[in-house]
This record gives C-alpha cells, structure tokens and sequence, in this order.
C-alpha cells in the first residue's frame, strides 16, 4: 500500500510490471532469460552507509514484534530546524530518519525483493563486465531515488548507483549513468554528486511542479571535484518527443565528451503519455529512438528498470528502447 489523495490506495509499483516486461521479451526472443545470482552486499556497501543496509533487513520483524501489520511507513522527518544528527531507537523514529518521503513502505515479503533486485542489477552488470555490449536488469523494486542512507519513491537500494560502482571497481575509469525516467534521481545524485569518477545526467519533470520536489534543479551541478559531473534537464508538465529529444542529444553530448568506459542508463517509461503518475507526452514509437540514440555512443550499456505505470503498454515500451538500441 501507499498513500495516495487522502488515503492508503494499492501501490502503483506492482509485480505484474515486470511480469509484463519479462514475457514480451520472451515473446520477441530479445535474448537469453538469466535469473539472478545471489552477491553479497559489499558492493552496496561503497555507495550507502552500513547502518542503512543494517537497517533494512531489520523493519519487518521490528515492525511485527510491535504488534503491527499492514505496511512499515514512516511518519516523522528529520526536517529544517529538527536534530537530523540524531539516529532515534525507535522504530518509527530510524523509518523516519532513513526516509524523505512516505512512499517506500515495507511489508512481509519486501527486504528479499530488495535484495533480489540488487542482485538483479549485479548479474547484469557482471554480463557488462564481461564483455557483452549491453544487458537490461529487470529490477523491482526500482532504485534511483534511495540515497547513501535514505528510502523514498517504492526505492531502497539504489540499483544504478550499485552497478556503476561495481564496474568502476572491476576496472572501468570513468561510469556515465544517463537517467530516462520522468522523475528526478535524486538518489543517485546524491550518491555520486562529490566525485568526478562517475557522471550523472537526469532528464525529468521540473521538481517545482513534481516529484521529488526537493532536488533535480538545474543548478545543481555537482561539488567539489565532482563540480560539472551533474547535469539535470527539468522539463514542465506536457513534455512531448520533440523537446525531449532536445534534452537527450545534450545529455548524450555530455555523457559521450565524458568518454566513460560504461554506461548505466536509469531506465523508467512514466514518460509515456498514459502514465497513470506522470505528466509527459512521450509515445510508445518514441522509445525505440531513445534506444538508438544510446546506441550511437557506442559504450558498453546496462539498463537498469526504474519507473512506469501503464502497465498494459509498459512492455511495448521499455522493450521498445531496448530494440532500438540493437538496432
Ligand atoms: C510518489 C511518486 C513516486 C515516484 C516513483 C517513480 N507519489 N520514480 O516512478 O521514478
Ligand atoms: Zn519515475
């Protein structure tokens, strides 16, 4: 469950989204079907703090042995002027601490998933390692909104920002992650934002008028040595193909003069025009030009699933990008 206008409504990040997705690129023979290999969490562990990972593991047993069910949520923040130094004991005070929003509940079954779509991610990455020129991770829950050490948007473990850090480690100097999907990542960004070892770029809805709200603006450049390494596109409300299109020969201008020796695209379809959550005008026939644009920086890709909520054409679409990208 999740909160939606005035109450608790069934959640938009759903199973039957990658249900969806997995049959058509069966149904298309796109490529072989791998399921995950399970990796341990030292990897995660360069991009969020360990008292997070401890942390999440942990809420479900907590939150029974207080006698509840239903769905963990937080419901007290930290937030300007409150003592944000300071990790409560309490359950409901650390779900508040680990959280920016109220829209990462847990529930009985949600650490493994986590956890499996983590590995999700790592096994692609490991196939990109490996030399393939591309592979897509299949992740849910998605990632790119959790930070070194918040959840928040159906996020916990920053998938994107697990496997850029994997290929670094494996050897690649420099990582671009290109992030398609209609929300602002904020939690890669944060995650990477003082080095210059891994690039971000995000094209989004403007954050004055939606989601995340508290970052994705385009000043927002970077700090310190990763100064000019961040590079955000809002867009307003009714964004269609032709300038998005705009948005992403610059993204893709930038993510090329980078010269990175792999590629990590953060890839939502909310941008579809019948996105149940969403505000952009993308077409189903937009994302194979997404695919083939990414195509053209000849870098090796792993696509990681973020977003997308129009579940009937949410196959045609993310699939969509990927055979455009094999061309
Ligand atoms: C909360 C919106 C969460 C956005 C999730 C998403 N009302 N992120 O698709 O990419
Ligand atoms: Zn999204």
């Amino acid at each position: 469950m999740e909160f939606g206008v005035g109450e608790l409504v069934q959640a938009f990040e759903k199973p039957s989204r990658a249900e969806y997705i997995v049959q058509h690129v069966r149904d298309i023979g796109l490529g072989p079907v791998l399921g995950p290999k399970a990796h341990s969490l030292a990897t995660a562990a360069r991009v969020h703090d360990a008292d997070y990972l401890d942390f999440l593991p942990s809420v479900w047993a907590r939150w029974t042995a207080l006698g509840r069910s239903g769905t963990a949520l937080p419901m007290a923040w930290p937030t300007r002027g409150l003592r944000g130094d300071i990790r409560p004991e309490s359950l409901d005070g650390q779900l508040g601490y680990y959280s920016f929003d109220a829209t990462a509940g847990l529930v009985a079954g949600s650490w493994d998933a986590i956890k499996a779509s983590h590995d999700v991610a790592l096994t692609a990455a490991t196939l990109v390692h490996r030399g393939e020129r591309a592979a897509f991770a299949l992740c849910r829950p998605p990632g790119h909104h959790a930070g070194a050490a918040f959840m928040g948007g159906f996020c916990f473990i920053n998938n994107a920002a697990v496997a850029a850090q994997f290929l670094r480690d494996k050897g690649a100097q420099r990582v671009a992650i290109l992030d398609v999907d209609y929300h602002h990542g904020n939690g890669t960004q944060q995650i990477f934002y003082r080095r210059a070892d891994v690039l971000f770029a995000s094209l989004h809805a403007d954050p004055r008028q939606d989601y995340p709200f508290y970052a994705g603006y385009a000043d927002e450049r970077g700090a310190g040595v990763g100064e000019g390494f961040n590079h955000n596109y809002p867009m307003p409300f009714g964004t269609a193909w032709d300038t998005w299109r705009v948005a992403l020969e610059d993204a893709c201008r930038k993510v090329a003069a980078f010269k990175p020796d792999a590629l990590v695209v953060s890839l939502g379809v909310d941008t579809f025009e019948k996105d149940p959550i969403s505000r952009f005008k993308l077409k189903t026939a937009d994302y194979p030009k997404i695919g083939k644009r990414i195509s053209r920086l000849g870098v090796p890709t792993l696509f990681v699933m973020e977003g997308g909520y129009a579940v009937a054409e949410i196959a045609h679409n993310a699939v969509g990008v990927l055979t455009g990208f094999e061309g």
